[in-house]
């Protein structure tokens, strides 16, 4: 057995495909390059490929159940079961009729049936059931594309310390056409159960950090989310293609040297265009067709000379936009060639089938042009096995801008489809272009094709998968312990002499608009009451708050300890005054910040300022996220210039930048509040931020620090949020009487 770890293949559908032949059934082999490139790090590994085998059993039929077998006996394939209806509304309905739409930029194209979205989450749970069946420690899951958003999130769910990838193979939208998607949410959750999350393009990985930050909230770095529970890392890792294997057909295979033969006859004398595409709206057919039309009308020196060849499979044809489109490209066909067609000169040649291997390669091998033109698209493979076919780099590539591959592909003529006069002009441009341009560029993106190979994507992948898991296992390993409660419960009971530090905002309550909204609920006050009247206790409220808002809610509450503005103002629970920590604060810094803050204020609608005695506070989270994030890195980068040689520092706190002063630091309160205790022997400090930090550092090695939240901390444990900080503090408040 390998010690790398098995490789764990999930995508809708496997390699081969299940056919019926009468009693008995046929194994189909479907035409890519993934399967070649991911069948030796199968073997290698002795991995797995999961997928739906493309038809759902009626009933018991062993001859099925022995094909099956055999499959995974000498592929490593495995069939996914499942049920025909959620087959049919998990695949046509919400992954080709609602996602695959919208992801390709025809949000009006969308329809949206909630029993689609039923059977799409029920497909996404039985491929999480048949990984789980299979999945053992150390291996690594990889799924691929839209028809399984929500597996990542699943799988995480079911073994939250599993190593899992994601591809998704076509677009991402922009987020102003995500957010329309109904379920947009649980997709994107979904998709953050993953390690590692790759896409073609780095605009498709923008355009998923948008959503991200416009539709959950979640802020991101160009490479990585910081996700709850775990890290997801971010990659643009554009598919390729398995040359050689095209080059041998050119150059082994008879068939297909025949066809290239066969054609140069039949066209001798014309310039061919070649297009090939699934016949999908996605893919600008009609588009093509107008546009050779104009290329006709606006050059007759053309007609006679040139010839379009459109091959277009038949695909997803039981979705009335697919069979519109049919109609649509036929008759486009039959004007055109009624409009310029002669008895020697048939203007276009369709071809509305799958065609051979060997025939598809004699088509790239002879053609002057190859037209690739989608509205949109992922990658396109087609545009770099084009390429891969020009052995004599003498054709030219006409690739829309909106394909995946533009990207990669710049020594392409790269043309807008929807601007139909401009393809046309370009394309009179080219097809006379001179040899020697056509070989320079064509010889340029044939090296590119050679070096990005699908072998090459895929080894990327898996080595980027393996990295993001291990650090995610050392992140694990060094992320604060669970707060074990009744040892802590236990500790406080015994304690002699008990201090506590609690931070409030994230802490004892979740984070609200405006800090004002953030007000305590009455049983938060009266937990703090109870647990400031405990004797030998002194219960603190440690917060970045003015003294203003802290007297105002908790100025009556007897016992507490108040510590206002990060440790610049503290107040005793007798007393009524506030003390200053440094006999003098400064304070003139401010009308210098200010105007800096205003003008930022002026440019974030939605932002505003937050002014407490000894802080300026800038707040954006009611502002634009992905614009309030922007400027609050260039309002820090412009403070530290400015507060360069001062005892002052700019913050980034949750949504805000506050400028204070460099001493007020919570860690310094430690000292103040256990001088008038006899003996201490608990200490508990509570907190979420950066902050609280300098508390946890200061504290004492046996001190119960707990960071509330995800990520690394120097607090010894963890608690998830405000609702089990206030659930904990109930139990000691319940234990010490
Ligand atoms: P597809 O939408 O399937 O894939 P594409 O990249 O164009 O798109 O690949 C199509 C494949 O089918 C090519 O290998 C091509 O040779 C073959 N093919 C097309 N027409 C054919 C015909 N008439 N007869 C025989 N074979 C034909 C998704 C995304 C793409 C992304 C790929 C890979 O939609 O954007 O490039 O995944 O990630």
């Amino acid at each position: 057995m390998s010690t790398e770890g098995r490789l764990i293949v999930v995508s809708n559908r496997l390699p081969f495909t299940l056919r019926r032949a009468g009693e008995a059934w046929r194994t189909e082999r479907s035409s890519g390059g993934l399967a070649s490139a991911l069948d030796p790090v199968l073997k290698r590994t002795r991995g797995l490929w999961l997928g739906w085998p493309g038809d759902s059993p009626a009933g018991e039929d062993a001859a099925r159940a022995e094909q099956l077998a055999g499959w995974q006996r000498k592929h490593g394939y495995a069939a996914v079961e499942l049920p025909a209806d959620v087959a049919r509304n998990f695949y046509e309905g919400y992954a080709n009729q609602t996602l695959w739409p919208l992801f390709h930029n025809f949000p009006t194209n969308i329809e949206f049936d909630p029993a689609g979205w039923t059977a799409y989450v029920e497909a996404n749970h039985r491929f999480r059931d048949a990984v789980l069946e299979v999945l053992q420690p150390g291996d690594l899951v990889w799924v691929h594309d839209y028809q399984l958003m929500l597996l990542p999130g699943l799988l995480r769910e079911a073994r939250p310390s599993a190593a899992i990838g994601f591809f998704l193979h076509i677009p991402f939208p922009a987020s102003e056409v995500f957010r329309i998607l109904p379920r947009r949410t649980e997709l994107l959750r979904g998709l953050l159960g993953a390690d590692l999350l790759a896409f073609q393009t780095h605009a498709d990985l923008q355009h998923f950090r948008a959503s991200l930050l416009r539709i959950c909230g979640t802020e991101s770095r160009m490479d990585r989310v910081k996700g709850e529970a775990h890290h997801t890392r971010l990659e643009a890792l554009p598919i390729g293609i398995a040359p050689d294997e095209f080059l041998r057909f050119i150059e082994k295979d008879r068939a297909t040297q025949q066809a290239f033969e066969e054609h140069r006859r039949r066209f001798e004398g014309l310039k061919i265009l070649l297009a090939v595409d699934r016949l999908d709206y996605t893919k600008g057919i009609p588009h093509r067709m107008r546009t050779f039309r104009r290329l006709l009308e606006r050059a007759p020196r053309l007609r006679g000379k040139v010839v379009l060849l459109q091959v277009a499979v038949p695909s997803r044809e039981r979705i009335p936009l697919y069979e519109d489109l049919r109609h649509e490209v036929s008759e486009l066909v039959g004007e055109i060639n009624g409009e310029f067609g002669t008895p020697q000169w048939t203007p276009v040649v369709y071809m509305r089938r799958g065609i051979a291997r060997s025939e598809l390669v004699a088509l790239y091998a002879a053609a002057d042009v190859g037209w690739v033109t989608p509205l949109r698209d992922g990658m396109n493979l087609v545009a770099k096995e084009y390429v891969a076919c020009q052995r004599r780099a003498e054709g030219v590539l006409l690739l829309s801008e909106f394909a995946g591959a533009a990207a990669e592909m710049g020594e392409a003529f790269l043309v807008n489809p929807y601007d139909e006069d401009g393809t046309a002009e370009v394309l009179e441009r080219i097809i006379d272009l001179p040899l020697e341009d056509r070989r320079e560029r064509m010889a340029a993106l044939h090296r590119r094709v050679h070096r990005n190979t699908v072998f090459a994507w895929s080894e990327r992948f898996v080595s980027l998968l393996r990295e993001a898991a291990s650090d995610q296992a050392r992140r694990n390993g060094e992320q604060p312990a669970r707060l074990p409660v009744v040892d802590l419960a236990a500790a406080f009971r015994r304690a002699r002499g008990r201090v506590l530090f609690l931070d409030y905002d994230g802490t004892l309550v979740p984070f609200a608009n405006t800090p004002r909204e953030a007000s305590p609920p009455p049983a938060l006050v009266s937990l703090l009451s109870r647990l400031g009247g405990l004797p030998d206790t002194a219960t603190t409220l440690i917060s970045g708050r003015s003294r203003t808002d802290l007297e105002a809610w908790f100025g009556d509450t007897p016992g507490l300890w108040l510590v206002a503005e990060h440790g610049a103002m503290i107040r005793r629970p007798a007393g009524t005054d506030w003390e200053l920590t440094r006999p003098s604060i400064p304070v003139a810094w401010k009308a210098r910040v200010r105007p800096v803050f205003e003008h930022f204020v002026d440019r974030t609608p939605g932002s505003f300022i937050e002014e407490k005695e000894y802080a300026l506070v800038w707040h954006y989270r009611m502002a634009d996220p992905l614009f309030g994030e922007w400027l609050a890195n260039e309002l820090v980068s412009n403070l530290e210039e400015l507060l360069a040689e001062t005892e002052l520092r700019a913050i980034r706190g949750q949504k805000s930048v506050e400028v204070r002063l460099v001493w007020t630091n919570k860690g310094e309160m430690i000292s103040r509040v256990e001088a008038g205790l006899p003996a201490v022997d608990f200490r508990l400090a509570v907190g979420d931020d950066r902050t609280d930090e300098d508390l946890f550092e200061r504290l004492p090695n046996d001190a119960w620090t707990v960071h509330v939240g995800q990520g690394t901390s120097h607090a010894r444990y963890c608690l998830s949020g405000p609702r089990d900080v206030v659930a904990v503090l109930d139990e000691l408040a319940r234990v010490a009487v």
